[in-house]
């Protein structure tokens, strides 16, 4: 999947190639070990729901999609390109498996309660995913949303958030301190669990105990995720404008170059 967001990112040049790398671990967790879904028929009704509330994630999203079989890895040349199906910012109405267009942040978390809602009233067993990013914390709506989360009783509901400690301004802590975030979900009523999100196991137990008390009237659930921008790229990692990177034409080589190296010896 990072990979993926390499060959997507050298498309444009530049775009949001951080928080592909970054994020990767948690579109992976998610994806290969939690979701139903059918790729041959993405709409499928039984199907969970993943909600990508930051839709500049996008790039990290196409990864795992095409890993998933939902959208063809020879598509992902087309990214952010016009007639692509596959907008630099997520699009529900043109890529299969984009549930929503997120991207007007804030919003992800009170859609994800809505579906969940309209879900259980229908008698569904599908479970609802939010991605939402540490920007997103510091819109009220998220917190109405996470509010109304507990008094609905949404226990088929699970957030995750991708902590990466950066927005679009700078360093969270510098715009707006949203820590200490996890006391925060917790008085919401949540059950809060916080993870290395680059620790691909840590993730997968934490999705396992989120599963373990998911039902449709319970406690909803936040996996809160510690990530790197840029994860997997040391050349990337150290960036200073890490938001929107802009990376120059010889260093795509060298950016998958460090890739892979960096996966030698883990027989991937
Ligand atoms: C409602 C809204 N306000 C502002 C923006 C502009 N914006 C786009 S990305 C971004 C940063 C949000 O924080 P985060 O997702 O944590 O940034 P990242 O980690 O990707 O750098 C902002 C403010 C937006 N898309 N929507
Ligand atoms: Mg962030």
């Amino acid at each position: 999947m990072r990979h993926h967001a390499l060959d997507m990112g050298e498309v444009q040049g530049q775009g949001y190639v951080g928080q592909a790398l970054g994020a990767a671990d948690m579109f992976a967790a998610v994806y290969a070990d939690q979701l139903r879904f059918r790729a041959e028929d993405p709409d499928w009704e039984g199907r969970d729901r993943f909600l990508l509330s930051t839709g500049h994630y996008a790039i990290g999203h196409y990864a795992a999609l095409a890993e998933a079989g939902i959208v063809p890895v020879s598509e992902l040349a087309t990214y952010g390109s016009d007639d692509s199906r596959l907008p630099m910012s997520g699009m529900s109405t043109y890529t299969p498996g984009m549930e929503i267009s997120g991207g007007s942040l804030g919003h992800g978390l009170t859609i994800a309660v809505g579906t969940a809602l309209g879900l259980r009233h229908r008698g569904s067993a599908a479970r609802v995913f939010n991605f939402l990013s540490d920007g997103e914390l510091d819109e009220g709506s998220t917190w109405e949303a996470a509010m109304g989360a507990h008094h609905h009783r949404l226990g088929h509901l699970t957030a995750m958030v991708d902590i990466n400690a950066l927005q679009a301004d700078g360093k969270t802590d510098t715009v707006l301190r949203t820590e200490p975030v996890a006391d925060k979900w917790a008085a919401c009523g949540w059950f809060v669990q916080r993870v290395d999100g680059n620790d691909v196991p840590a993730l997968l137990a934490a999705f396992d105990a989120a599963a373990a008390q998911a039902a449709p009237e319970g406690v909803p659930s936040v996996i809160l995720c510690d990530t790197r921008v840029g994860k997997g790229v040391p050349l990337l990692e150290e960036r200073e404008k890490a938001h929107f990177m802009r990376i120059e034409e010889n260093e795509w080589q060298i950016c998958r170059e460090q890739l892979a190296a960096g996966y030698q010896g883990e027989g991937k």
